[in-house]
């Protein structure tokens, strides 16, 4: 019978399609899972948080001078009272998109902080970035050590519910490099994340992203990697994912 304590029974929380090119192995040092995957790597840690600092954040991320944040019911807050709305750390938003020649508001709220001049264009938003604030600069520092990679900004998305989604995308942009390290630190509801693979759509991986859990995308991962995060009807409570990026400016 295996050790308890031995890497060997370590099991990653999803589950990886059958077949060569797919491997997590454990990394003992930052309490983990290395994944290689044909194309591609990411890195899991499903507590890189502790519960104490993941709850500070979910509070941090949604106080405001209106309201204690515990008793606003953000699903039914509108756009209009959202702008007026004066957050005391974070700058959200709620931005539009164009779909079929309509505008029509993104499924989430989003937020952009970072370096002055880490400028950043995505579904056609030019976001320029809000100043880092204490939390977030203790959020990456703790990152950035572990990883051992730097990042100048970060994109904030608030999904209020198993209503609010992500759509089918990489992290490709041009401004990003060539392949980009980007780190996904998620507080509140746990959702899952989804990769597919761009030539196999059977190469699909659904992983769970929890209260504290970091995720680091690397190496080509983008480029022949697409993700989601699709609505679940289950969802209650909102949920905070941070990327932290490093834009080439
Ligand atoms: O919410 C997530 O986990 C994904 C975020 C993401 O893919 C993005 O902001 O580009």
């Amino acid at each position: 019978m295996a050790d308890l304590f031995s890497p060997a029974t370590r099991k990653a929380p999803f589950t990886l399609p059958a077949g060569g090119g797919f491997e997590a192995s454990w990394n003992e040092q930052l309490n983990g899972f290395d994944v290689t995957v044909p194309g591609g790597e990411f890195f899991y840690a499903d507590q890189f948080f502790n519960k104490a600092w993941s709850d500070r954040m979910v509070a941090y991320l949604q106080e405001n001078a209106e309201q204690d944040w515990r008793t606003i019911d953000w699903r039914n807050v509108s756009a209009e009272r959202l702008e007026h709305i004066h957050f005391t750390n974070i700058r959200w938003k709620q931005d539009n998109i164009r779909l079929y020649g309509k505008s029509v508001p993104l499924p989430r709220l989003t937020a952009w902080h970072g370096d002055p001049g880490a400028a950043y264009t995505y579904s056609g938003i030019k976001s320029d970035p809000n100043p880092w604030t204490e939390g977030l600069l203790h959020i990456r520092s703790r990152i950035e050590e572990a990883v051992g990679s730097a990042f100048n900004c970060v994109l904030l998305n608030w999904y209020r519910d198993g209503q609010d989604s992500l759509s089918w995308h990489a992290d490709d942009e041009k401004e990003l490099g060539k392949n980009p390290v980007i780190a996904s630190a998620n507080f509140g509801a746990t959702r899952d994340f989804q990769l597919r693979h761009n030539a196999d759509h059977s190469h699909k991986i659904t992983i769970p992203l929890n209260h504290g859990t970091l995720l680091i995308m690397r190496g080509e991962l983008q480029r022949h990697w697409k993700h989601v995060v699709p609505k679940r009807a289950n969802v209650d409570g909102s949920r905070f994912n941070l990327t932290f990026r490093n834009i080439y400016t």
